[in-house]
């Protein structure tokens, strides 16, 4: 009797486990995540947004920073290849060069899910999905919002100067793609320097400093690829005594909240949004994707455009 009571203790038992068996079979998804860096105001915010959603989902985060560099990269994907992760998810540094490891991360059968950023590949099967933002479609709100002002003053002209992203970088190629589009044609709007500050505030102030000492007087617009550049930027035309904002007009994306209070001190005219908090949609399609649901090969994050004269009512809302 006793016996039988224990057996049945024990086949209970057995059979509690068994039930628990599907929730041990939901072991946390393990996703590996390969950061650009922590180049920007927009990078922290993206790199928390990941970090806590990820905790509040349960999802096993690997993270890896690549401190901007693409072989950095490129080594944390095949680790995460080699540690069997169930999904890999990248932002990645640059666009081009990925095709290979890409590739390995394929015949792993391991699914890939870019963030923020595009890769330039032929084969769009090396990737399940692209979170991000409309770069281009960020560099013409840009350039639309220097037109509106151009119309208040015909017949002038206005020499703009371009710090650009990262050189290669999807944003880089695809904020002066938008921008150059909308002011084509247009007598009175010339850029007449472009080139990279590698999206820091530090590279921002030493090519504004190059430019100013090159232009001087004759610099009318500041198109910031992203708010540190431009942050960086302005610190350099003050240096030189002139007015940020006003001497020089100043136009950036990003919308992080240094950008806004440069623009309640009246140093910078626009941000165009460009939203960095990535993480609970990527958790949720991580999800999917590992579960083998269908999911649209690119979702675009909505987003807004915020000139000086909203800066103060809107901060309070900031997030990032
Ligand atoms: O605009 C910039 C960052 O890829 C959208 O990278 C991102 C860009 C962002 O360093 O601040």
């Amino acid at each position: 009797m006793v016996v039988t009571r224990r057996t049945m203790l024990r086949l209970a038992a057995s059979a509690a486990a068994a039930t628990c068996l599907p929730a041990l079979g939901a072991t946390p998804l393990t996703m590996g995540f390969s950061q650009v860096g922590a180049e920007s105001e927009w990078r922290t915010a993206n790199t928390a947004s990941i970090k806590e959603a990820a905790g509040k989902d349960g999802v096993n985060l690997k993270f890896a920073d690549a401190q901007q560099k693409q072989e950095n990269q490129v080594k944390a994907i095949r680790s995460f290849i080699a540690q069997r992760v169930d999904v890999i998810a990248f932002s990645p540094v640059v666009e081009s060069g990925f095709e290979t490891v890409l590739r390995e991360a394929k015949a792993a059968k391991i699914p890939v899910i870019l963030t923020d950023r595009a890769v330039n590949v032929t084969d769009k099967s090396l990737y399940t999905t692209f979170i991000g933002s409309d770069f281009v479609e960020e560099g013409r709100l840009a350039a639309r919002w220097l037109l509106q002002q151009a119309a208040k003053t015909p017949g002038k002209k206005y020499n703009i100067v371009e710090l650009q992203g990262t050189v290669g970088s999807a944003p880089a190629i695809d904020r002066k793609a938008g921008f150059a589009e909308v002011i084509k044609g247009n007598p009175n709007l010339t850029i007449i320097r472009s080139q990279t500050g590698d999206f820091t505030r530090a590279k921002g102030k030493e090519v504004m400093e190059a430019f100013l000492k090159a232009q001087g007087n004759n610099i009318n617009v500041l198109y910031a690829h992203n708010d540190d550049m431009a942050i960086g930027a302005i610190q350099a035309i003050e240096e030189a005594g002139m007015k940020p904002g006003k001497d020089i007009l100043i136009i950036s994306i990003d919308g992080v909240k240094g950008a806004f209070e440069a623009m309640m001190a009246g140093k910078l005219n626009v941000t165009i949004e460009c939203n960095p908090l990535l993480g609970p949609q990527l958790m949720q399609i991580a999800r999917d994707v590992v579960a083998g649901k269908p999911v649209p090969k690119r979702i675009t994050v909505v987003e807004g455009v915020f000139p000086a004269e909203q800066a103060a009512r809107e901060f309070p809302n900031r997030r990032y």
